[in-house]
């Protein structure tokens, strides 16, 4: 573990620079195989998965039985926590439902704005080792809530040709409309141009490795959105004397067990704190059984002290991290005035773990400083707003006259004569009555 004490500002973003990752390789093969999947569709995403998964499918959609399956699999006990957090999901993006917000500008002219959902929207849940099925409810809740018709979930098989039972059984349980057997770059070209077997999206969700990343982005190429550039997962505490050190260090194991690549960063301004973190890291990173992930992330992690805490909220404003944990005294100088962190875990008792499964605020969130510009998914994610207006005749008299001089200014003289038609013929009317 890096200790650094009392950094200056100077050196604050060589600090806090992220591992840089090299995408030029990768782009290639990424554009190689979108172009297979626009020409030859699922033939092209079966040959994919046979050479990355191994696996060989005729049709790769889930079926009813494999469900039932799954569903058969899954402990009650566990079904009951998964009830608890999707209610909770549930209650907290439900809330985030607006209502239409309508003004009367001018008189006769009214103005409104409403939400109307991205009626196709797919979701990528990575396999791996730790097959994260607790992504699949901070997806596809939401997406059920915003009123999507057509919700997509892509998962790559195992070299059985499965998806984690759990997966599926959040899948089914949220309400997915298709669940497909396909992962990697192969899904990402599937939702962009759709195959008989994968719909085609309007908008892909979801975490994923560097191809799955790169894959993304290069879908938005082709007229599909994204829901944010992902990056490897970031937790950064700020913990002062009144912390638990045990605490703080379980905090930061528990994001450095997602991958070699996560950073977790504390900032204290306890030099007695940092000590007992640190020790306390050693010691619980001993019984993990992802200890030999959670050791490198821990290798390239920095314990920053600093003096004060207004130094160390200019130091956290300019990493922006992804999960911002404050176990400080004065909880509320970090809570007011943070600028950039994707969500706030506030207190000795608001574990990051959480967030990532259970309290219902959402864990697809900004990673890499993003977010500095990128909001965490919410409600809005899964929905675009609309604008409405309708006006009256006296509204168009109200502002007729200004769109004709704005529209002769701007040298188009159609934009001005659809207003003068219309002011002509109310004159020409009221001239009649
Ligand atoms: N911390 C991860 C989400 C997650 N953690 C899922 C456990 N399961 C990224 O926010
Ligand atoms: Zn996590």
């Amino acid at each position: 573990m890096n200790k650094i004490y009392n950094p200056t500002p100077d050196t604050w973003t060589s600090i806090l620079e992220r591992p840089t990752k090299t995408v030029n390789d990768i782009e290639q093969t990424v554009k190689e195989i979108f172009t297979a999947v626009q020409k030859d569709g699922d033939v092209a995403v079966a040959k994919y998965t046979t050479q990355f998964d191994g696996v060989y499918f005729e049709n790769s959609e889930v079926t009813a039985v494999e469900i039932e399956t799954a569903v058969a699999s899954i402990p009650n006990d566990l079904k009951e926590a998964i009830a608890l957090a999707k209610a909770n999901i549930e209650a907290f993006h439900q809330a985030q439902k607006t209502s239409r917000v309508s003004v009367e500008t001018a008189p006769g002219v009214q103005c409104w704005q409403e939400k109307r959902p991205i009626q196709k929207v797919g979701l990528y849940i990575p396999g791996g080792t730790a097959p994260l099925f607790s992504t699949v409810l901070m997806l596809a809740v939401p997406a059920k809530i915003a009123g999507c018709n057509e919700i997509v979930l892509c998962s790559p098989p195992d070299k059985n040709g499965n998806i984690n039972p759990a997966i599926l059984y959040a899948a089914n349980l949220c309400g997915v409309t298709k669940i497909i057997k396909v992962g990697g770059i192969q899904a990402i070209a599937g939702m962009t141009f759709g195959t008989k077997v994968i719909p085609k999206v309007y908008k892909i969700f979801g975490p994923g490795n560097q191809y799955v990343t790169v894959a993304k982005q290069l879908a938005t190429q082709f007229g599909v959105a994204i829901d944010m550039p992902a990056g490897p997962s970031e937790l950064l505490v700020v913990a002062d004397d009144t912390a638990v050190p045990a605490f703080v260090a379980s905090d930061l194991l528990s994001q450095a067990e997602h991958g070699i690549d996560s950073q977790v960063i504390l900032v204290a301004t306890s030099k007695v704190l940092i000590d007992a973190v640190e020790k306390e890291i050693e010691l619980q990173l001993e019984q993990l059984p992802r200890k030999a992930i959670a050791e490198k992330a821990i290798a390239n992690s920095k314990l920053i002290y600093v003096e004060n805490d207004k130094i160390a909220l200019e130091l956290i404003d300019e990493y922006g991290p992804e999960h911002f944990i404050v176990c400080v005294k004065d909880e509320d100088f970090y809570v007011n005035n943070i600028g950039n962190a994707g969500s706030v875990f506030i207190g000795n008792y608001t574990p990051e773990s959480a967030g990532d499964y259970a309290s219902g605020t959402n864990h697809t969130l900004p990673t890499n400083g993003y977010a500095k510009n990128y909001s965490g998914v919410n409600l809005d994610s899964f929905m675009k707003s609309m604008t409405f207006q309708k006006i009256s005749a006296t509204g168009i008299q109200n502002i007729g006259t200004a769109i004709e001089l704005m529209a002769e200014a701007e040298g188009l003289q159609a934009h001005k004569n659809a207003v003068t038609l219309r002011l002509a013929e109310i004159e020409q009317r009221s001239k009649n009555i």
